[in-house]
């Protein structure tokens, strides 16, 4: 996304910062005004929009062409843009308490605070951004070549390439365990930048990082938190399962030895490197096979789809709702395929580059359901960049940023069986009981498996940024959460040579995750919304909004709030509710919790 590795670092907090600004320290300064605080977002704002274009083009640089030297030019406009941000948000301090100040201006010095700060000691600020790039640089670079480092290397498209389709449980494990290996000198550094995000964090007054990430949500942390486990305990029944459903189908795959009663499941089965998405074990546990085939991959291949294709099909679903074509730079400037001569990181993005309708994507497009999936969930992010890029630079953004993550998600609902039918991509849409199991099941593995996995990481770095966690347990503490939330276990002995964390991208580049399962969660909300507001009647997973405009209208309002109100009324605005509910996402897969029940009955579930 736009700023990607600097929203990272700069990404959330609410508190009011300690008033340590040069202002606010002056001797016998007058004191400040309604006025003051309006011209000082009205200076400020610009700025730091300036010193962010030069931040995020770097970034684009570094991010489609690792090197040395593009690392160091990212982190040199990094800690720039950061240097300028600290400065702000410090001096910002000053207008705290003021009264009489408006909406607007209000609204900015609030958006200042949420994006943080980092050290005020130039030279950390500097370590700081060099770390990230660093870790970033180091996952997308990441390559496995064998335990003597003899065999042919493979990179990560290679290696979830054949978890996604192999049912070899050795072939597998090494995959897995190879990937396993790269993040294994991330570990100090990690922990480096752990101790530099605390101390920008506490410099303007949170206890540390987690409590600045969590503090973004017009909550306070604790609250945040608690709030996160009110929605995972709505949907954890859900989850509950479908863990014991596909535990039992994967038995008869790998048999009991490999995968027991009633334990956790090993974490190389799922198809996924963090099993964090099950979408690819579909055929070892679809309901009724032979019933309906659901294979949009084998369609893609078949048919020939190129990222062309795929890509102007995302964008066709957009203008179907009335929105705006994508402006003729996304074509030429965007990177759709992974370059063959260069190192890039494939980690899907979507950026406005330079802040003025420069959308791009950034991605290493794959003929395959998962690609078309990212493209539309990419293209989300580029459509609210696109309606909230003319807002002041401070009112920009998402409404909170799992909004930002739900946008694209929620398009992804709408593409139904008969949506993909329309597209040639299936050849029926199943039309019995049998069939909507198969479309639910398949769909359940996409986005009910991912929710527990969407909010472990981020349990994990709140209790490594409060010390919770020390270095010395960050990997035994990592497999807790696993097996805690995911009821998965590790397919290997692990110990804290390994640094298992920093294998998952968002780990590594410092982007808080959390966002995505606010997006899970609300993704249902707004599609249940969209429906709504295109008059559907039926069931909620019969819904496609595709070629509707009164629910592209009500989307596009909401993306031209970007962040210029607090989040309950924005999703106020979109849905008439002001909290984050899963019972859309109950209602949509209640057929299918249904089924899993019957299908569960007698089993021990749980682990
Ligand atoms: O990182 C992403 C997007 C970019 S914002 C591709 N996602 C998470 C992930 O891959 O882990 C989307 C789903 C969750
Ligand atoms: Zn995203």
């Amino acid at each position: 996304m736009k700023n990607l590795i600097l929203l990272a670092l700069l990404c959330a907090c609410a508190a009011a910062p300690a008033a340590t600004g040069p202002a606010a320290s002056a001797p016998a300064a007058a004191a400040p005004t309604a006025a003051d605080a309006k011209a000082f977002v009205e200076k400020v704002g610009p700025e730091l929009r300036a010193a962010g274009i030069k931040s995020s083009t770097a970034q684009w640089i570094q991010n489609t062409y690792i090197n040395d030297d593009t690392d160091r030019a990212a982190s040199q406009a990094n800690e720039a843009a950061l240097a300028l941000q600290t400065q702000a948000v410090k001096d910002a301090a000053r207008f705290k308490g003021v009264t009489g100040i408006d909406d607007a201006t209000a609204r900015m010095l609030e958006n200042l605070r949420v994006r943080g700060a980092g050290p005020s000691d130039a030279a950390h600020r500097m370590e700081l951004t060099t770390l990230g790039t660093k870790l970033s640089g180091t996952y997308g670079k990441g390559k496995w070549c064998g335990p003597d480092g003899k065999k042919e290397c493979r990179d990560l498209e290679q290696l979830s390439q054949l978890m996604a389709k192999s049912h070899d449980s050795a072939a597998l494990l090494d995959a897995w365990a190879g990937w396993h290996t790269i993040s294994k000198p991330m570990r100090p550094l990690f922990a480096r930048r752990v101790e530099l995000l605390n101390e920008g964090a506490r410099e303007i007054g949170y206890a540390n990082e987690g409590d600045r990430w969590r503090s973004g949500y017009e909550l306070t942390p604790d609250a945040f938190e608690k709030e996160t486990d009110r929605l995972w305990a709505q949907v954890k029944p859900l989850y509950d399962d479908l863990h014991c459903y596909v535990r039992a189908q994967l038995q008869k795959t790998y048999g009991k030895d490999q995968v027991k009663d009633a334990a956790p499941i090993p974490a190389h089965l799922l198809g996924n490197m963090w099993a964090q998405e099950w979408t690819n074990i579909y055929p070892l546990v679809e309901p009724y096979p032979g019933q309906t085939s659901l294979d949009v991959d084998a369609a893609l291949v078949a048919q020939k789809w190129d990222w062309k294709k795929m890509v102007q099909t995302g964008e066709a679903f957009y203008t179907s709702l009335g929105l705006d074509p994508l402006p003729e730079t996304f074509w030429q400037r965007s990177m759709f395929l992974k370059p063959r001569d260069r190192e890039v990181i494939c980690h899907a993005s979507a950026w406005d580059v330079q802040n003025d309708n420069d959308l791009r994507i950034k991605m290493c497009i794959k003929p395959n359901e998962e690609s078309l999936e990212t493209i539309h969930h990419e293209l989300g992010h580029n459509y609210y960049q696109h309606y909230h890029y003319q807002l002041p630079y401070l009112l920009q953004g998402g409404a909170h940023d799992g909004f930002h993550e739900a946008i694209g998600d929620s398009i992804v609902l709408s593409m139904t069986p008969g949506y993909l039918k329309q597209l040639g991509l299936i050849a029926q849409v199943p039309a019995d009981e049998k069939g909507l199991i198969d479309v639910q099941l398949k769909d359940a593995l996409t986005r009910v498996a991912f929710l527990p996995f969407g909010l472990l990481i981020d349990k994990w770095r709140w209790d490594v940024f409060s010390g919770k966690i020390q270095p010395a347990d960050y990997n035994k503490s990592w497999w807790e959460l696993r097996r805690k939330y995911q009821g998965l276990e590790a397919p290997l002995p692990r110990s804290e040579e390994d640094f298992d964390p920093g294998a998952k991208f968002h780990v590594a580049a410092n982007v808080p995750y959390t966002r995505y399962f606010l997006a899970r969660i609300l993704q249902f909300q707004f599609h249940r919304a969209m429906c709504q507001a295109a008059g559907f009647k039926g069931p909620l997973h019969e819904c496609s909004i595709y070629g509707n405009k009164a629910a592209g209208a009500r989307l596009r309002a909401m993306l031209e709030l970007g962040r210029s109100k607090p989040w309950p009324e924005a999703l106020f605005a979109m849905t008439g509710q002001r909290e984050m509910d899963g019972s859309a996402l109950l209602d949509y897969f209640a057929p299918l919790q249904k089924w899993l029940k019957e299908q569960n009955a007698g089993q021990k579930c749980g682990w």
